[in-house]
């Protein structure tokens, strides 16, 4: 029986047309043979079902296959940002000739008396973007931006030192006892179409292999096996509490924050920021970003299965919903911005919703209702949080605040 979810939404002052919302999503609570879960036990036991669906059809399988990685401190400040922080820089060796690396920059919080929990996410410019702390590596890789001073020719200069300030508030983050860790994501694989071979991927092909299989990761899930590997480096690190990591993301790292927390249950909390099509919204509903856009415009996201879903998201044998729904019983955040059309902010939320009810079954609390909230106005006092703030697609204080005091409830 396929359950038919139909929903008349309230029109919200965010949309500018009326969304089609009546469609048809696949049932959380029914397994692959048709029958009805009713406890966590069954959600559990279904649960692998779903994450391979994810992994056929969405973003591909991640290699099962482990391979050694070898990290080593590069530098370490214990006065950063006017003695609040220690400021780390970890390398990550991911082949003996060292020729694939990534770096993580760590700021942790002095005088704290204990490891502190922490904010793990991928950064879009390189880790010296996020701060104009001069002690920061620059990043010598490609970058999408070519324009303007911080970059010339795909790559960054002096003058890209915090030029993303804005999206990562260290200051605040620290002063609230939380460290931050965050790697630039093209570390991993560039973002731009044809760049599977540029990035860590090769170090998994089996002999004569040349590029994943339709079903294996694209770059969506590179980017989250990276992040895999900064828990793995969190856990050794004794200033950190591993058992308190938020992994977070803005827009496609949303959608690749998403993705690692539904893979890797050692992510205790997840934290999707405007991700949008391929991240929190819900596929079927048709508004903003679609398949067949996000396939033509990056066709290196997701595994070359998705593209048989062009235009066909009814037929997509998930919706993202249950991407949600993976991290219960985990504590997770979902949040959009009003102009942000593209990413579809009722979808985001509605999908935040109905994964509510897989986290009813561990007597967890979700969001409170189908009609999303007013701008600027959070909701959901229980394990699933929600926002959506005025203004345009992007992770502003705003924003971080709220996850500080979501993070707060949980880990504090
Ligand atoms: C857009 C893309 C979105 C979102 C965004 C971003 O161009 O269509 O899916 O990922 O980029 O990452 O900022």
């Amino acid at each position: 029986t396929a359950l038919a979810v139909v929903l008349t939404m309230a029109a919200t002052a965010q949309t500018t047309e009326i969304p089609d919302t009546s469609y048809q999503l696949p049932p959380l609570l029914i397994t692959q043979s048709g029958k009805a879960i009713h406890t966590a036990a069954g959600w559990e036991k279904h649960r692998p079902e779903v994450l391979a669906l994810f992994e056929k059809y969405v973003y591909g399988k991640t290699p099962a296959k482990k391979i050694p990685v070898r990290f080593v401190t590069l530098s370490v400040n214990t006065t950063a940002l006017n003695g609040a922080a220690t400021r780390k820089q970890v390398r990550a060796y991911f082949s003996k000739d060292e020729k694939y690396f990534m770096d993580m920059l760590l700021y942790l919080p002095n005088n704290t008396g204990k490891p502190a929990p922490l904010f793990l996410g991928l950064n879009f410019g390189g880790n010296q973007t996020i701060n104009a702390d001069t002690g920061i590596l620059i990043s010598k890789r490609w970058v999408r931006y070519e324009e303007g001073a911080a970059y010339k020719d795909h790559h960054a200069t002096e003058a890209s030192r915090g030029v993303q300030a804005g999206r990562w508030p260290v200051e605040e983050i620290i002063n609230r006892g939380y460290g931050l860790a965050t790697i630039y994501y093209g570390d991993l694989q560039p973002d731009s179409s044809n760049s599977i071979n540029a990035g860590i991927a090769p170090l998994f092909y089996k002999d004569g292999q040349t590029k994943p299989a339709p079903g294996e990761w694209g770059a969506i899930g590179v980017w989250a096996w990276g992040l895999g590997r900064a828990m793995d480096y969190l856990e050794t690190d004794p200033a950190v509490d591993a058992k308190r990591v938020a992994v977070i993301g803005h827009s496609r790292l949303g959608k690749t924050a998403l993705w690692a927390g539904a893979q890797d249950k050692r992510f205790a909390l997840v934290i999707s920021n405007n991700s949008g099509e391929g991240g929190a919204a819900i596929t079927r509903r048709k508004y903003g970003e679609t398949i067949t856009k996000i396939n033509t415009a990056f066709p290196h996201w997701f595994c070359d299965n998705y593209k048989a879903y062009n235009d066909r998201e009814d037929e997509l044998p998930v919706d993202f919903h249950e991407l949600v729904a993976l991290i219960a019983p985990r504590p997770v955040y979902v949040a959009s911005a009003s102009q942000d059309l593209w990413s579809d902010p009722t979808g985001e939320y509605l999908s935040a919703w109905h994964a509510g009810e897989v986290y009813k079954l561990y007597n967890l609390t979700g969001l409170p209702g189908a009609v999303p909230p007013t701008v600027n106005t959070p909701v959901g006092s229980g394990s699933i949080g929600y926002h959506i703030r005025e203004g345009g697609h992007d992770i502003q204080l705003y924003d971080w605040q709220q996850y500080l005091d979501f993070a707060d409830r949980f880990f504090k």
